[in-house]
């Protein structure tokens, strides 16, 4: 579509010229400062371009001055953000505190992965006298965007929307309501682990080591491509989706390009994939996981601090509960790592995009993410053999993704372990820059391709939410942190389960 429109472009123009096409309206879009993903919204710029907005893309990383300068400069009609991780949430309440300051009055839409509309409705659109909507998906921003442009359907719009986020705001302050266990009470609640030798198994090798240039071919193998799939909101388990009535057409022709591209990417080594991991000897003291720099343990490397659940009737688990103390006299270790499958990504965007290709462009986006991810699997059993008892398993793909094997991978930001600032001291431990890994000021990964987290070997180690906790747990929290209780609660914001008042101005 992106090329049949590049194809009739010089006929457009020339029809504006002579004032018969105009653009349906100016939509400035842009993923907010410290974040680095941009796939959701170039396909939403792409639908909006198809249907005859002019999109103005500002990219990744936009400072809030660069976003609103740029909105009064071209005259939009319409602001449009995006973010992937929850530091940006905090982003985008400043961005909408800013336009509301500079009196920008046009529409605020709110999108990307991170994003919700409780969380739009309770933190961002109160900042606002004008409107502040979020729009779940890309399929829904040209109704959206349509109906603002449109007097009359524009004002039922607002009205709707600001009934819609007073209804939020109450459901939201029901939530908070619901009552915690006490720290204390969390703490006590915990799950019982139980420490066996055998469940303790020792590392072939302690500290650091990189790979780099892994071969693509490699991890092709590892890719769950359900989120590709996802991705391009085609919802539906592969490989079913592929014979699904609706969308199997569909999918099969996206899968066939996809595998076209992998294949070229693979042959022309045009991405990178390098990690960075290790082993290191671990002990839990109470709700944080020491690491030790080699196994007589008397130098501390670093500390993880974890949360623990307080919602529900328990267990309360912690990340923490998964390693051994020192009082189980176990001698017990954790792996780190960083991956990224990115690595030239934006020159093989560029390409694409100089040709007008906005498909391929974001095609090699989504399989740069499925490469990574398919590298924290593929380094997963690695880890699992090296650290001896995952050297019998004869696992499939479908069961690697069914996570049918012993231990986890929690990563910095998921559920279980929900603080971004705890990838600074990760990174450290694996100097991970090194293999071409950084991280923004709100310790997004560039490439974006890129995943980082721990490796837990015990049996008993699962997932779960850490959900809402309270502000003796957070103030516990950023004294082991070593952070002011206010930079905490800025950090831990999703999970507050108390209101922590006037954000940012
Ligand atoms: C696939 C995935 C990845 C991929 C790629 C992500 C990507 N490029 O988008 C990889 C494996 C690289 C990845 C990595 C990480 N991820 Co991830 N990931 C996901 C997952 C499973 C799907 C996201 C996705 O691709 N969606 C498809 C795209 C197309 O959708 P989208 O970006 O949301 O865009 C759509 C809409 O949101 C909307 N939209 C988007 N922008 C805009 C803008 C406007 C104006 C409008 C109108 C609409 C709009 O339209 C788009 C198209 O329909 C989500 C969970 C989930 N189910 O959402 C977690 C998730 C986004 N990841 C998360 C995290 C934490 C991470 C990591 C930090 C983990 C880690 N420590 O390694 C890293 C960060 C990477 C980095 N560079 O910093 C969290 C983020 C929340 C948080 N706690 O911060 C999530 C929500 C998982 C979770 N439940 O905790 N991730």
């Amino acid at each position: 579509m992106k090329a049949a429109v590049a194809y009739l472009q010089p006929f457009m123009e020339a029809e504006k010229a002579q004032g018969v096409v105009q653009p349906r309206g100016r939509v400035l879009l842009a993923t907010v400062k410290g974040d680095v993903h941009d796939i959701g919204k170039n396909i939403v710029g792409v639908v909006l371009g198809c249907n005859n907005y002019q999109v103005i893309d500002l990219g990744v990383m936009v400072p809030c001055e660069k976003i609103l300068d740029t909105a009064v400069q071209e005259k939009v009609d319409i602001v449009g953000l995006s973010g992937l991780i929850t530091p940006s949430l905090d982003e985008m309440v400043h961005v909408a505190q800013e336009m509301e300051r500079r009196g920008l009055t046009q529409p605020l839409l709110i999108g990307g992965a991170t994003t919700n509309r409780e969380h739009t409705a309770v933190k961002i659109a109160p900042q606002r006298s004008d409107l502040t909507l979020h729009v779940l998906d890309a399929s829904r921003a040209v109704g959206v965007v349509s109906g603002l442009l449109d007097a009359t359907q524009r004002e039922a719009l607002v009205k709707k929307t600001s009934a819609e986020q007073e209804q939020l705001r109450e459901i939201h302050a029901d939530k908070q309501r619901r009552p915690l266990v006490t720290y204390a009470a969390a703490n006590a609640g915990k799950p019982a682990i139980v420490w066996r030798t055998e469940d303790v198994p020792m590392p072939t090798f302690i500290g650091r080591r990189v790979i780099e240039r892994q071969p693509l071919d490699e991890l092709a193998r590892f890719i769950d491509w359900t989120f590709f799939f996802t991705a391009w909101e085609l919802k539906g388990k592969y490989p079913q989706i592929l014979d699904h009535p609706k969308y199997g057409a569909a999918a099969r022709d996206l899968f066939g390009a996809a595998q076209k591209l992998l294949a070229r990417i693979v042959e022309e080594k045009s991405l990178t994939a390098n990690a960075a991991y290790g082993f290191w000897p671990a002990c839990s003291e109470d709700n944080t996981i020491v690491l030790f720099a080699d196994e007589s343990r008397t130098r501390e490397l670093c500390r993880f601090p974890m949360l623990r659940q307080q919602a529900g009737s328990g267990p309360y688990y912690c990340l923490a509960d998964f390693v051994a103390p020192a009082s189980a006299g176990l001698a017990d270790h954790v792996g780190a790592f960083a991956v990224t499958a990115g690595i030239g990504t934006q020159d093989l965007v560029k390409s694409f995009e100089q040709a007008r290709d906005d498909y391929n462009a974001i095609m090699v986006k989504a399989l740069a993410d499925r490469l990574a991810e398919a590298f924290a699997e593929c380094l997963h059993q690695r880890v699992r053999r090296e650290w001896g008892y995952g050297a019998d398993e004869n696992l499939s793909n479908q069961d690697l993704i069914a996570e049918k094997y012993r231990g986890i991978r929690p990563a910095t930001g998921y559920p279980a372990w929900p603080d971004h600032t705890e990838k600074p001291p990760l990174f450290d431990i694996l100097q991970a820059p090194e293999v071409g890994i950084t991280l923004t000021e709100s310790s997004a990964m560039s490439p974006a391709a890129s995943v980082c987290g721990l490796y837990l070997a015990h049996p008993q180690s699962r997932y779960f939410d850490v959900g809402r906790i309270d502000r003796g747990q957070v103030q516990d929290y950023a004294r082991r942190r070593g952070l002011a209780l206010t930079e905490m609660e800025r950090w831990l914001a999703p999970n507050l389960g108390y209101d922590r008042g006037i954000e940012r101005v």
